[in-house]
C-alpha cells in the first residue's frame, strides 16, 4: 500500500477519499479560526504523502547557466531572512458539490470547505531566485515539482508566471513554518511553495525542484487540469491549449453557519461565513439575505489588516439577524464584493464546467424554522 506511511488526521476532519487523502473541515469549525488550526486546515493530496529526512533533504534549483544548485534546510533557514504571510489557499474544486448537483462531474465532491487560512513563514521565493542568479523582468515561468509520485514515478508539478514569482509585492514564499509550528507533513514538510491569491493547485507541497524557462509546467495539473471552460465544453470537445491555467481566484464567500443540516428557532440568529478573493483584492462587503436574495443587510467583516493589494487573507464575517415568529423557513444566501467591485454570480448552472472548478456563485443554505 503506497499510502501506507500516510500521516495520522484529525478525526473531526470530512473525509472525501482516503487514498489520496483528501478531507475538509466541517463548516462550524471552518469559521471558528481565523488562522485554521493546522489539524483542521483542508487537505489535497493528489498522491500518497512522501517520507522526507528533513537532514537529507535538498531542494533543487537550476541556474540560469544551467547549473544545479541545491539548498538544505539549513540554508533557507539560516541565508535568508524570515517571512511571515498571513495567506489562504482555496483549491479550484471548492463548492464542486453544488457543480455535481447539477451533472455530476465525477471529481471530488467538496463542500464550502476546501479553503482554510493560515500564517505561513519561510525564505521568499525571490531572494532564493535572487540568489540562485536570476533577475526580474523575464517573460518565462518558474516550475516546481513536489517529492510525492505515483507508481509510474509521475511527481506532481505545476508552474506560476517569472513575474510574479520576482515581485516583491507577491510575498511568494518557501514556507517551512504553518502557524508558527513546523510543516505538517500532510501540507509538504519540510517545504513548500505558498503563492498568495493564487488556486491552491500551484503551492507545491515537498518542495524538490524549481526550474525556471520559457514554457508553463509540462504537469499534467498544469497542462490538463485546473482551467476554466464553458458549460458546453465535453470531455470529446475539449481542447485544453485553449484555455489559460488558473492563477488569480474569483471572489468567494460561503454561509458557515447555521448549517443546512440544523433547524433554527424564531429570534436571534447569528449568520456566520467566510469571503476571500484572488490577486490581493481586498473583500469590502459581504451582502447576507434570508429570503433567497430579495432584502439583503451587510455582514460586520473581521480579520487581519493587509496592505492594499495584498490582501492575502480572507475575511470572517458574522450577521446579528432576527427571524420574526411565524417564518417557516429561512433561505439564507451571501454574496461577497472585492475592492475592484467583482462580485459573484447569483447562480451555478450556467458556471458548469466538466472540471466542476471555479464555483463562486451566491451561497445558498436553506433552514426550517421550529415553531
Ligand atoms: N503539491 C504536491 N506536491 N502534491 C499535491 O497533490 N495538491 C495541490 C497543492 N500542492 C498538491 C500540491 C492542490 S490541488 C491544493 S488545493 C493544495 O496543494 C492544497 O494544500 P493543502 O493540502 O495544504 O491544503
Ligand atoms: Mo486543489
Amino acid at each position: 500500500d503506497p499510502y501506507a506511511n500516510d500521516p495520522p488526521r484529525h478525526p473531526a476532519l470530512r473525509v472525501n477519499t482516503l487514498k489520496p487523502f483528501n478531507a475538509e473541515p466541517p463548516p462550524e469549525l471552518l469559521a471558528e479560526y481565523f488562522l485554521t488550526p493546522n489539524e483542521l486546515f483542508f487537505k489535497r493530496n493528489h498522491l500518497p504523502v512522501p517520507v522526507v529526512d528533513p537532514e537529507a533533504y535538498r531542494l533543487c534549483i537550476q541556474s540560469p547557466s544551467g547549473q544545479a544548485l541545491s539548498f538544505s534546510l539549513q540554508d533557507l533557514k539560516q541565508n535568508f531572512p524570515k517571512h511571515e504571510v498571513t495567506a489562504t489557499i482555496q483549491c479550484a474544486g471548492n463548492r464542486r458539490a453544488e457543480i455535481n448537483a447539477i451533472q455530476n462531474t465525477n471529481r471530488l465532491g467538496w463542500s464550502i470547505g476546501a479553503i482554510s487560512n493560515a500564517c505561513w513563514g519561510g525564505a521568499r521565493l525571490r531572494d532564493v531566485l535572487m540568489q540562485a542568479g536570476y533577475q526580474p523582468g523575464y517573460e518565462g515561468h518558474v516550475s516546481f515539482e513536489g517529492l510525492d509520485q505515483d507508481q509510474s514515478g509521475t511527481v506532481y508539478g505545476a508552474s506560476i508566471p517569472f513575474q510574479k514569482a520576482m515581485s516583491p509585492d507577491v510575498d511568494v514564499l518557501l514556507a517551512y513554518e504553518m502557524n508558527g509550528e513546523e510543516l505538517p507533513r500532510d501540507h509538504g514538510f519540510p517545504l513548500r511553495v505558498i503563492v498568495p491569491g493564487v488556486v491552491g493547485a500551484r503551492s507545491v507541497k515537498w518542495l524538490a525542484r524549481i526550474t525556471v524557462g520559457p514554457e508553463e509546467s509540462k504537469s499534467h495539473w498544469q497542462q490538463k487540469d485546473y482551467k476554466g471552460f464553458s458549460s458546453s465544453v465535453t470531455w470529446e470537445t475539449v481542447d485544453f491549449s485553449k484555455a489559460p491555467a488558473i492563477q488569480e481566484m474569483p471572489i468567494q464567500s460561503a454561509i458557515t453557519e447555521p448549517s443546512s443540516k440544523t433547524s433554527v428557532s424564531p429570534g436571534e440568529l447569528k449568520v456566520k461565513g467566510y469571503a476571500w478573493s484572488g490577486g490581493g483584492q481586498r473583500v469590502i462587503r459581504v451582502d447576507v439575505s434570508l429570503d433567497g436574495g430579495k432584502n439583503w443587510k451587510e455582514a460586520t467583516l473581521t480579520g487581519e489588516e493587509q496592505l492594499p493589494g495584498q490582501a492575502w487573507a480572507w475575511k470572517l464575517w458574522q450577521l446579528d439577524a432576527f427571524v420574526p415568529a411565524g417564518t417557516k423557513e429561512l433561505n439564507i444566501v451571501c454574496k461577497a464584493v472585492d475592492t475592484s467591485y467583482n462580485v459573484q454570480p447569483e447562480r451555478v448552472e450556467p458556471l458548469w464546467n466538466i472540471l466542476g472548478v471555479l464555483n463562486n456563485a451566491w451561497h445558498q443554505v436553506r433552514v426550517p424554522v421550529e415553531k
